[in-house]
This record gives C-alpha cells, structure tokens and sequence, in this order.
C-alpha cells in the first residue's frame, strides 16, 4: 500500500536529506548520476511528456534591484527597453497563439521590485483572469507580493507563482544587493497562504560552487512544502550586466543539476530553463532522460533568445517526446 502511494507522490527524497549526501550524490560519476534520475523519474511521471510553457514579458526593463545576472536591471547599461505594461487584449492574443502552439502554460513576467496596489495590478488581474478562461495553467512572476496581493491572485485564478531563490543564501548576497533572501522566502510563503502551486529554482553559472547550486536545493528541502516547480536556469550571460564575462556552463554541469533536482524532489516539475540556446540536441536528450519535464517554448524568453518553436518541435519528433496536453494539467484543479 505504501509503495502504491509513493509511485503517486514523494515531496522530497527522505535518501538524500543533508548538504553532505545532496553533494555527493551531485558529483556520482555522470552516467550513474543520470541512471538513479531517469529511474525514479519515469516511476512519478509520463517520461514521454515535456510540458511547452511560454514567457510573456508583460512590462520590460527599468527594473529598481541589481540582481546582477539581469538585463532588465534599471542599475546596467544593457540595451533593453522600457516598456510599459502591456494591454489585456495583446496578452490574451499572444496567450491564444502561444496555445495554438501546444503551450499549456502561460509564464507572465514582470520587471518590478514587488507589486504595487495600482491601475497596473489590477490589470495584471484581469490577464490572470483572462487566461484562466483560456483553460491554460496561468503562472506569474511579478516581484515581492504580500500575502493580501497573492490572494488577489488566487481568486482571479492563478495557478502558479514563480520566485527563484537562485542560489544558497550564501552566494545570493554576492549577486543581489537590493533585497535579502528573507524577502524572497517571505513571498513563496505568501504564495503559499493564498494556495498558490510555488515553482522557484535558480540559476547556474554565475560563478558558485557546486556547495551553493546544492545548499539552493537544500533551501527548499527546508521548506514544509517544496515547489512543485523547480526552474533550473544557465546564466545567458548579458553584455553590460556585471556578469557578462561568465564563462558559459558546461552542459555536463546542467545535466548533473537537473539529475540532482529530479532525484531530490521526485513528484515536482523540473524545468529546463534559460540557456538552452547554447546546448545541443544531445545534451538537452541527457536533461530529459534525467528529469526535466518542461521548457520555455518561442523564441524569446524574457529579454533574450530560446531555441525557435520548429528547432523543439524537431528536437520532440527525434526524442519522440510530446508536449504535455493542456487538460492533463488542468483537469485535477477544475474538478
Ligand atoms: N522581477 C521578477 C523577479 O525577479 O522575480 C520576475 C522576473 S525575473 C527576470 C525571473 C527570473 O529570471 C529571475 O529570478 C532569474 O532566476 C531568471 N533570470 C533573469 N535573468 C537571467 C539570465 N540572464 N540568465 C538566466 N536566468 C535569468
Ligand atoms: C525562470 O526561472 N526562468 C524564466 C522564468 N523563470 C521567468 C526567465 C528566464 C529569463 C532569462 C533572461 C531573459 O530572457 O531576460
Ligand atoms: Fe531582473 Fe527580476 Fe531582479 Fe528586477 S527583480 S532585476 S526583473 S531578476
């Protein structure tokens, strides 16, 4: 009866419950590394189904932290522009488009610090609401939002909030100066309170330790309920941000993360980020074996490219991988 219960759900790996054992694990010769990953995968998901997500970057740049892994950053000379929030209606006509294409989940993504109580969140609700109807999982990443903010979210139908914490605490104080890492827990909990699904990952690359990409996942080990999202990003290393000059991460250092997500958080969803662009067919196929079961789908990300949709769909066919249908993801909720 248990092992029936388990094949449904594990929330986290009681096996790999210290920095110590999450290390080691990381650093298991690769290929054992991603036989351990693939095996528990396919016992807690469809190993055949990669869920297509699509960015919207509903309002660009200008943005006031110093995160320094991004372009929005108002702090960096970078060349991206500002731009105003977008309108409901060319959101609900790039969220059709982006369904038509096989997406079943819409990503908005704003450049602000935290929410503000204005015009612009109130239409912020209205998309939310406007995507809901499209029978697509609505997710948000918007900055620091309070608890009354996220409930706003939750009644308008949102179903999923995004808030990396993108390293240990440790290495999070070298890259960000603006807001501290409480801040980022303090918004995940709010999330949390409204019964918002949590998906927050990080980002690889910028320069850490394998200590810090593993006391990240440590970080949400820590919490009472892990994000059922775990974006696993590679630095897209943006001229005029204060970490142009990373050297690109190995693909070999991707698949070991993603693995290592995968084993330590079996039932969740891990998501092949930014940086796919720089990788091979090959490497993203060691990914998927490995674990992840999403990708951002379109050519653009936020403000920088994504392998087109064709490339994927090739990528797919060759893999023999499916895009996750829309009403597997949704039918659990509306019933
Ligand atoms: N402003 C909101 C926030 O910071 O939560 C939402 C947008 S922000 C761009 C979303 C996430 O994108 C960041 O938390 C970070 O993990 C990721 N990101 C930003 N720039 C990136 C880059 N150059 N390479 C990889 N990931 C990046
Ligand atoms: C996440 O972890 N990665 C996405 C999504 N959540 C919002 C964003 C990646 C952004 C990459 C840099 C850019 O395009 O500006
Ligand atoms: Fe970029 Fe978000 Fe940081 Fe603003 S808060 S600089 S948009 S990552």
């Amino acid at each position: 009866m248990i092992i029936f219960v388990q094949n449904f759900f594990m929330k986290v790996n009681p096996d790999y419950n210290t920095q110590d054992k999450l290390e080691a694990l990381y650093q298991k010769p690769l290929l054992d590394l991603v036989y351990e990953a693939a095996s528990l995968h396919r016992q807690f998901h469809n190993a055949r189904e990669v869920q297509l997500s699509t960015l919207i970057n509903i309002k660009s740049g200008g943005c006031s932290e110093d995160c320094g892994y991004c372009p929005q950053s108002v702090k960096y000379d970078t060349g991206v522009g500002v731009h105003k929030l977008m309108s409901v209606d060319s959101v609900i006509e790039q969220a059709k488009k982006a369904k038509a294409n096989g997406s079943s989940r819409l990503c908005m993504g704003a450049a602000w610090r935290e929410v503000r109580n204005n015009k612009d969140f109130d239409n912020v609700i209205e998309m939310v609401r406007a995507v809901n109807d499209l029978e697509m999982e609505v997710c948000c990443t918007l900055g620091m939002i309070t608890e009354e903010q996220a409930f706003r979210l939750k009644e308008a139908g949102l179903h999923a909030y995004n808030h990396n914490l993108d390293s240990s605490e440790d290495f999070y104080k070298d890259i960000i100066s603006t807001r501290t890492y409480q801040d980022r827990l303090n918004t995940i909990d709010n999330a949390r309170k409204a019964g918002i699904s949590v998906c927050s990952g990080g980002i690889i690359g910028m320069g850490e330790r394998v200590e810090d990409r593993i006391g990240l996942l440590m970080s949400y080990r820590k919490m009472e309920n892990p994000p059922e999202s775990i974006p696993i990003n590679a630095l897209v290393a943006v001229e005029g941000t204060p970490l142009e000059n990373e050297k690109p991460v190995s693909s070999w250092e991707i698949i070991r993360m993603i693995a290592t997500t995968r084993i330590c958080f079996p039932s969740s969803q891990v998501r092949l980020s930014a940086g796919r662009s720089q990788m091979s067919v090959e490497a993203q196929a060691l990914c998927f074996l490995a674990g992840a079961n999403s990708i951002f789908a379109g050519e653009k990300l936020l403000t920088t490219p994504n392998p087109d949709y064709n490339e994927d769909m090739e990528m797919f066919k060759i893999l023999g991988l499916s895009p996750k249908e829309i009403t597997q993801t949704l039918s659990v909720e509306k019933k």
